[in-house]
Parts: structure tokens; C-alpha cells; sequence
């Protein structure tokens, strides 16, 4: 057969570079980075470039399996839907509608359709039990969205390309590749920023690959960028490096604002975050002179127990400076039609949970009560669970318990293309496709929301046909609302917490139209962008360029929060810093010398879901270390390569000690996304010896981010005691 090439773009991560595939049949022979490709011209990872074996992993699952016991076994997909049909109404006859949860994984987001057909799956069951990896690593951001700017998508982004200086918050976009921005080729990019005269900060309390370089490494111990945050902020007032004209034009709480901060000293600050008083005035100084500034953050500080207020604080320290807006600063994304207006409302079918009664955000549940939703007794207890791509019993908050509740549903339906650790548990598994498989244009937030410096739009049709009995997810769900007697979508027409809004609502005869094949949808959101239809698009196959957002095009223009002004003191954000700072920082200055656990992303790691390829886990790559100071692991009397048990009040495991200065004393790091031993179905990633470090990481209402429900993956208190046991012995080296 002769060998063809197609050009498609890589749905791992936010990057979504252009690729270039050959194929000989339905067999993938090579894959490289898209040179023409209008964004990512020829950039791409590893991870990218070798996405068949994901695709054609030797334990992909391709029919639908039911697990009797132990042993899974191969059936019909007639009888799965019959048997979960008919199971789902049984608990929602004798239970409720909320004794279903549905729980979304990751790789579903970079589909934009995928969301809104579970969303309306779940409408469609009336289930208020849904469960995203929203607060997992972002839901803060979209909450002062929410509140400053008047809608959860109204994201801004960094002017990357044309700023002087850039101040980054727990991120490594050297191995991340960046997140709430469209960035292909992140190093090169930021190094752009030093070979034109200006200047990178990274405040971190890692010196990560990134800051190795590029840019100059600033520590901050874990947990306490909102104190960082606030002093920065406090400082620029007191260096009259706020533009009040330009705030009270199109501001609104600029004073508010001034009062909340001014306890907040730079020496205050010191104290907990291990910055002086001196770097702090330094580093206001320089982002207060350059021609064009901006902070950025991301998971490090969405990840912590203050996500909220530090995204705001972080957010008027950029829309007070004047950056706001401003070509060089910080823009306000745009994309193929008004998203932000369109998501306005997504947020106002308030309620609560169960446990703990805390508020949903965006018709969502903190995923850190999923164990508890399932466990404890009573009315409304979720007895019924999809999860879909995603891997929550690794991937959540308390592992142990996270385990016990999954065991002990009635039923646990798992959609992936591989029988991970979660579907371990699942009755039912179904088998969905991997992202080669379904037609695509870029993510949600890059389409809709248009956060990207140099935007682009891109139709690709799958490039292969699924294989085996694997059906596109659309349809597998189309299939079980038809069983479960639950029209997607119920009656509230493509409304929910991924909402894409009154456009496509508009659109005559979308109503009639509300199941078709996933390709006429595309194409109907493509010709709302004012794109053209797919014919057009494929005209393009690298993409077509569309224009920049400027500076000047949103403050006094499409601001949609109250009175047209961007909303500096919101009353949610105010109480919250008001009820809550002045005691966190007093938890801080007492937490003593005990250790601070963060995480750590890997280059051949994606979250839990890339180690069944053996060319990811080769040599030393086949766990996952603790990473530590020297002088922290000369304390402990561990040696480089020992393991050491580290432990909490919520669990305990043996990790194996990498030393390194680039961490901050008394600060370690352990990447997530391991502990496969018990995952039958992944016959390479068994094999590896990494321990999980979500066993370590509190769930329930407490534990969470109280106004975003984001879980805390950083700076949790552990206890570390060497074992005295080398690691090459568990490895059988
Ligand atoms: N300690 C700690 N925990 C964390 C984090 C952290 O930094 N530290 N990060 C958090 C973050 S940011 C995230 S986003 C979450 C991720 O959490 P999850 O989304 O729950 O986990 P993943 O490991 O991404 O699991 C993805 C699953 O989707 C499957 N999959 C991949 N592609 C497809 C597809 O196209 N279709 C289908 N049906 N399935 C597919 C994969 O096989 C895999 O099983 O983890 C969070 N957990
Ligand atoms: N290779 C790879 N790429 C990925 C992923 C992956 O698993 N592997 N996951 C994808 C996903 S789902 C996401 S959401 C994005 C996330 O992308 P990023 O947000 O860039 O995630 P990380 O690389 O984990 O960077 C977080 C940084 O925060 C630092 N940090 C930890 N605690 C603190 C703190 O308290 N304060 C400060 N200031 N910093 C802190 C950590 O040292 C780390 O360097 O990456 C995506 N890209
Ligand atoms: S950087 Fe992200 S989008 Fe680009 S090839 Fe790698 S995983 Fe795919
Ligand atoms: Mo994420």
C-alpha cells in the first residue's frame, strides 16, 4: 500500500502543535512537526511525535468489556448499553436523579464537543453530580474571572512576543508548555524576551528546567504566593506605580483595593515567603518601569490553599500598572465569536453539595468530595459513576479513600482507551477513541476564547478510522442517553458549565440538528466563527491565521462586568481575603522547619496516562523520585537513591530520594500521576515502581480552596524518615 500524508494538530496539551502524519493504511508510519503550520511552524514534543503509541498501545481496548469478579471479559455493544440502561434507571427510579455522578478527565477538554455532549448527557439524567479536573487545576482562575470581568471565560493572557518583563508563578513551560495560553515553542519564545533587552522572573520554589534556561530563578516557599502577591501590590502604590487615571476610567474598587493590601509590608512578607523585603521592592521596581509587563501564574499557585485570592491579587496587579490591555501587557483573549458573553450566565444555577455544602461553580462539584459523595450515607448518595477520560483514583485527592469509594458503587462505567487504574474498578468498560480518531478544531479556550498571541483556527478530519469496535465518544454517548431514557441535554438546550452559548442557539435549525455526526456540528460552530464550513477549512491545511488581538480593544469596549468596569474589589474575593489571610499567614510563620510537599510535571509524563509506553519509562525513568535539598537529605541521613517514607495525617509511601539543589530547603517535590501496580490492564506501566502521590493529599470540604473547590496539591505538610533501602533493590537492579 503506498504511503499518504496528512496534517492534523496534536490534542495532548495546550500547545496543539501542527503535525504531519504518514500513514500506509490505517497503519501510522511517521510522524513530524508541521513546518507550515501557521502557529507552531514545525515545533512539537516527543510527546507528539510519538502519539501512535498511545494510539496502537499493544493493551488498548477495543470492545466494549464487563468485569465479572476479577476476570474482564468482551461483549456487545448492544448489551452494554442494555445492561447500563437498564441499571441506571433502576437508580434513578429507587435513588434520584443524583445518585448518578459523572466524573470528565482531561484529554476530553482539547475536544470542544466532547464536553458538551456529557454535559448534556448529564442534563439529560438531571444529575447535579458532576465532576470536572476544573478544580483539579483552574477553577480558581475562571472564579475571579467570573467576579472582575464578568464572566468565567473572559481569560487574559500575557503578551508574550511583545513585553519587557514577565514575572511567572508556579510554572515550567519548558516541560509543560504553558497553560491558559496558546504558546508553541514556549523556551524559544521567553528567551525572545532576554535577546530583546528584558527580563524573565520565575518565582518558584524549584528551579525548574525553565529557569535553567532562561530568566532568573526567584524562591518562594510553597503556599505562600498570596502574601508575595499582596506586598507586590501594596509596593506599586507606594512607588505611585498605579495609573489611578487610567483605573478610574474604567475601574471600578481601585480604593478598596489600596486598603486591602496596605497591612501587607514587603517585610511582612518576607517572613513567610523566604523573599526580602529588598527583592520584593526590586523586582515592583522593574515591572513597574518596563515598557511593558506582566505576571503570570498557574498551577503552582491554583494548586495551593489560596488560589483564588492570589489569581486576583495577580490580576489587579496587572490591570492597575496599566498593562491591562495593553500591547506589551496583558491582553483580554477574543476568539471566533463571544464566548464571555455568551458564558455570562454560566454560573448562576447555584447549589450545593452534599458534603459540606459547598457551592458548585459552573454546574460542577469539587472533585475532592467525589470520595465522600460516594461514601457516606444517606439521600443522594452517588451509587452511579461515569468517568470519562480521566483517571481520578491517581489523579485526585485521597488515593486510599478515593480507592474504597470506587469499590464500593453499584455502578462505574469507565470511557478510555485504556483500562487505567480507575476502570480497574469500573463494571463497565467502553471503549472511545484517541484524539487521531475524531474530526477536531483547536481547544475551547483558544476557539472560543481566543487566548492566544498569534491566533489561529484549524479543521482537522480524523485521520484513521477507530479500530475494532471503538465508536467516537459522541456516539457512545448519543447511545447510552437513548438507553438510559435521558435526552441529552434535558430541555435546556446546549446550556451548562461548557456553554457555547446563544451563537450556536441562534443558528436556525440547530435544534433539529442537535445529534448529528460530529463533523456537521464542527462545521456549524466553525461557520458561527464567521470561518466558512468545513470545505473552506480543509482548503487549510496548516491552519488558517487570523488577526492579533491588540492593546486598546477591551477596557471602555466588551468589559461585561458591572457598569461596564473591571471589578477590582469584588465582594466574594474582599470577605475572603478579609475572613481568611491574616490567619493563613500566622499558620505560615508557625509551620516551622516541617517539609512542604509540591508537584512536579515530567517531559515524559502527561498527568497518569503515559506510562504504558516503554520508550517513557526506559531506564531511570520507570518511577517517580522525591526530590530534595542536599542539606534536607544529609538531615534525614538519606543518600541519593534511598528511599525514605513520606507521610501525613492522610497517608503514607516509600519514595525514592533524588537529591538536588535545585529545590528550596525544606521544600520537596514528587511528580503524580504514579502507582500503577495494581492496573491489570496496563501491562507496561505495572511494571514501573512509582508511588502515587495523591495518597498524601487531603480530600473533603475542608481540604478544598473554599470559594473555587480547587483541590491543594502544593504545600502540603509531610513528615519524611529514611528507610535506610536502596532503590535499585525494589527496582531488582
Ligand atoms: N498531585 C497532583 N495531582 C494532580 C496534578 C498535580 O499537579 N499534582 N495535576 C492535576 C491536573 S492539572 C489534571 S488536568 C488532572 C488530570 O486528571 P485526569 O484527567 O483524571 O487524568 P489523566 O491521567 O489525564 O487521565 C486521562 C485518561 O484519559 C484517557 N484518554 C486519553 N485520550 C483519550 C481520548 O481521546 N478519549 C478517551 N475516552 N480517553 C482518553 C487516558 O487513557 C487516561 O486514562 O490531574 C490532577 N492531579
Ligand atoms: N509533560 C507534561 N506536560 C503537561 C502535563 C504533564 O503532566 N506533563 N500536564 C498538562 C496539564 S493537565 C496542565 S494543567 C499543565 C500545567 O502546566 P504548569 O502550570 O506549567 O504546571 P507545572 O509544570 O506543574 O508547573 C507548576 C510549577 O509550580 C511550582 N510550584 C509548586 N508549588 C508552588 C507554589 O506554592 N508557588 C509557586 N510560585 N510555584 C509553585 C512547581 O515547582 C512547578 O514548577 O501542564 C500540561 N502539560
Ligand atoms: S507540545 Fe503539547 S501539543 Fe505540542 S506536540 Fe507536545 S504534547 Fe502535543
Ligand atoms: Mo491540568
Amino acid at each position: 500500500m503506498s504511503t499518504t500524508q496528512k496534517t492534523t494538530f496534536c490534542r495532548i496539551c495546550e500547545n496543539q502543535c501542527g503535525l504531519r502524519v504518514s500513514l500506509d493504511g490505517e497503519r501510522i508510519t511517521h510522524i513530524e512537526p508541521d513546518t507550515e503550520h501557521v502557529a507552531s511552524r514545525g515545533y512539537a514534543c516527543i510527546k507528539g511525535l510519538s502519539f501512535q503509541n498511545m494510539r496502537d498501545n499493544p493493551d488498548r481496548i477495543t470492545t466494549p468489556m464487563k468485569r465479572d469478579g476479577e476476570r474482564w471479559h468482551a461483549i456487545s455493544w448492544q448489551q452494554a448499553f442494555q445492561e447500563i440502561g437498564r441499571k441506571v434507571r433502576q437508580l434513578r427510579g429507587d435513588h434520584g436523579d443524583d445518585s448518578l455522578g459523572l466524573y470528565f478527565g482531561n484529554p476530553i477538554s482539547f475536544s470542544p464537543l466532547m464536553p458538551i455532549f456529557f454535559t448534556g448527557f448529564a442534563q439529560g439524567l438531571g444529575t447535579r453530580k458532576l465532576f470536572t479536573t476544573g478544580s483539579l487545576d483552574c477553577n480558581n482562575k475562571f472564579l475571579v474571572s467570573q467576579h472582575m470581568y464578568g464572566s468565567p471565560m473572559a481569560l487574559t493572557f500575557p503578551d508574550i512576543d511583545h513585553l519587557d518583563c514577565l514575572i511567572m508563578l508556579g510554572s515550567n513551560p519548558s516541560v509543560s508548555k504553558m497553560s491558559f495560553i496558546n504558546l508553541p515553542d514556549p523556551v524559544r519564545r521567553l528567551k525572545a524576551i532576554e535577546a530583546r533587552g528584558g527580563s524573565v522572573i520565575h518565582i518558584n520554589p524549584r528551579r525548574t528546567e525553565t529557569a535553567k534556561a532562561l530568566g532568573e530563578q526567584c524562591f518562594i516557599r510553597p503556599d505562600t504566593d498570596v502574601f508575595f502577591l499582596a506586598a507586590f501590590l501594596r509596593e506599586l502604590f507606594e512607588q505611585g506605580a498605579v495609573d489611578r487615571k487610567r483605573a478610574s476610567q474604567f475601574m471600578e474598587g481601585l480604593e478598596e483595593l489600596e486598603a486591602l493590601v496596605s497591612p501587607w509590608t514587603a517585610e511582612r512578607q518576607a517572613a513567610v515567603t523566604g523573599i526580602s523585603a529588598d527583592s520584593l521592592r526590586k523586582l515592583v521596581q522593574r515591572y513597574g518601569s518596563a515598557k511593558g509587563a506582566a505576571l503570570y501564574g498557574s498551577t503552582g499557585i491554583n494548586q495551593g490553599s489560596n488560589g483564588s485570592v492570589a489569581f486576583w491579587l495577580l490580576e489587579c496587579i496587572n490591570a492597575v500598572s496599566g498593562n491591562l490591555d495593553k500591547r506589551g501587557g496583558s491582553l483580554m483573549g477574543r476568539g471566533i465569536f463571544d464566548y464571555a458573553k455568551a458564558t455570562t450566565g454560566a454560573d448562576d444555577q447555584v447549589f450545593h453539595s452534599r458534603i459540606g455544602h459547598t457551592r458548585s461553580f459552573l454546574g460542577t462539584l469539587p472533585t475532592p468530595l467525589l470520595a465522600d459523595e460516594i461514601l457516606e450515607e444517606g439521600q443522594d448518595r452517588i451509587r452511579g459513576l461515569f468517568v470519562i477520560a480521566g483517571n481520578p483514583l491517581l489523579t485526585s485527592t485521597n488515593s486510599r479513600k478515593t480507592a474504597k469509594a470506587l469499590a464500593s458503587l453499584e455502578l462505574l462505567v469507565a470511557v478510555d482507551i485504556l483500562r487505567n487504574e480507575t476502570a480497574e474498578y469500573a463494571h463497565y468498560f467502553l471503549p472511545g477513541t484517541h484524539f487521531s480518531e475524531r474530526p477536531d478544531i483547536p481547544f475551547t479556550f483558544f476557539s472560543f476564547s481566543g487566548l492566544m498571541p498569534e491566533p489561529w483556527f484549524q479543521y482537522t478530519d480524523a485521520l484513521l478510522p477507530p479500530p475494532g469496535d471503538c465508536r467516537d465518544e459522541s456516539w457512545i454517548i448519543r447511545q447510552l442517553a437513548k438507553h438510559c431514557r435521558a435526552p441529552l441535554f434535558g430541555s435546556r438546550l446546549l446550556q451548562g458549565s461548557m456553554n457555547i452559548g446563544e451563537k450556536l442557539g441562534q443558528l436556525p435549525g440547530l435544534g433539529a440538528r442537535l445529534t448529528p455526526m460530529p463533523e456537521r456540528l464542527l462545521g456549524l460552530i466553525s461557520r458561527a466563527g464567521k470561518l466558512g464550513g468545513l470545505g473552506a477549512l480543509r482548503k487549510h491545511p496548516h491552519g488558517i491565521a487570523l488577526p492579533a488581538i491588540d492593546g486598546n480593544s477591551y477596557l471602555g469596549k466588551r468589559v461585561l462586568a458591572r457598569n461596564g468596569k473591571v471589578q477590582l474589589a469584588p465582594a466574594l474575593l474582599v470577605n475572603l481575603a478579609n475572613e481568611r489571610l491574616a490567619d493563613r499567614y500566622e499558620q505560615a510563620r508557625q509551620s516551622g522547619d516541617g517539609f512542604k510537599l509540591i508537584t512536579k510535571r515530567e517531559r515524559f509524563s502527561h498527568n497518569s496516562w503515559t506510562h504504558n509506553d516503554p520508550a517513557y519509562i526506559k531506564g531511570k525513568r520507570r518511577q517517580n523520585y522525591l526530590y530534595i535539598h542536599p542539606d534536607d537529605a544529609q538531615k534525614l541521613g538519606a543518600n541519593d537513591g534511598e528511599e525514605v517514607e513520606v507521610s501525613n495525617e492522610i497517608g503514607a509511601v516509600i519514595a525514592c530520594l533524588a537529591v538536588s539543589d535545585d529545590l528550596m530547603p525544606g521544600t520537596v517535590a514528587l511528580p503524580h500521576g504514579w502507582g500503577h501496580e495494581s492496573a491489570s490492564g496496563l501491562s507496561v506501566a505495572r511494571k514501573t515502581c512509582g508511588v502515587n502521590a495523591n495518597i498524601l493529599a487531603a480530600d473533603g470540604p475542608d481540604a478544598i480552596e473554599p470559594v473555587s473547590g480547587m483541590a491543594k496539591f502544593n504545600g502540603i505538610a509531610v513528615n519524611i524518615r529514611s528507610t535506610r533501602t536502596a532503590t535499585a533493590q525494589k527496582l531488582g537492579q
